[in-house]
């Protein structure tokens, strides 16, 4: 049995049926404005102390943390690139950002994660390129690891970035 990836409009702060959920952070890890603003404001202050613990984090890697007043266990934090044009190993960034954090999941016994659409907000990814790399990432790990993760949610924003995802799993199917 392979891993079951899914695809959801909403806010991630609401998702209660995943034991981790992703944030899309910046290199302090001290919050910031789009989903990051919304999971440490749902959160509460608590978080922002234990980030503070952690001494930033830098592109491509992730480090965990309690979820405080979020209605799951964990927050893994992890920083996407800044797109510069895609010569600038953006891609190979973003790769390594879903691919750590998946990593720290299993590490950490955890069987299913959401993730929101990492760099295509603020950071301003071109969202079909990265939800190619999101899919395609998240499928070449759980192949990887077979058996350690049950469910990889992406949780989209908006309905633009909810059906490029949708695409991406399709074709991704299609072409194994
Ligand atoms: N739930 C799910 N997705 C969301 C939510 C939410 N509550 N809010 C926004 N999004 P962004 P980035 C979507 O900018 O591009 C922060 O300031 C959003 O519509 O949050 O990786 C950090 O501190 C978009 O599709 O993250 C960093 O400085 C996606 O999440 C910087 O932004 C990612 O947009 C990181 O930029």
């Amino acid at each position: 049995m392979g891993v079951d990836i899914q695809t959801i409009q909403g806010d991630i702060t609401k998702v209660n049926d995943v034991e981790a959920i992703v944030n899309a952070a910046n290199n302090s890890l001290l919050g910031g404005g789009g989903v990051d603003g919304a999971i440490h404001r749902a959160a509460g202050p608590e978080l922002l102390k234990e980030c503070r613990t952690l001494h930033g984090c830098e592109t491509g890697e992730a480090k965990i943390t309690g979820a405080y007043h979020l209605p799951c266990k964990y927050v893994i934090h992890t920083v996407g690139p800044i797109w510069r044009g895609g010569a600038y190993g953006e891609p190979e960034l973003l790769k390594n950002a879903y691919w750590n954090s998946l990593q720290l999941a299993i590490d950490n016994g955890i069987r299913s994660i959401a993730f929101p659409s990492i760099s295509t907000g603020v950071y301003s990814y071109p969202v079909e390129q990265a939800a190619a790399i999101a899919v395609k990432t998240v499928k070449e790990f759980c192949v990887a690891h077979a058996g350690r993760i049950d469910t990889v949610s992406f949780v989209l924003f908006d309905r633009n970035t909810l059906h490029v995802y949708e695409h991406a799993v399709s074709e991704l199917q299609r072409n194994g």
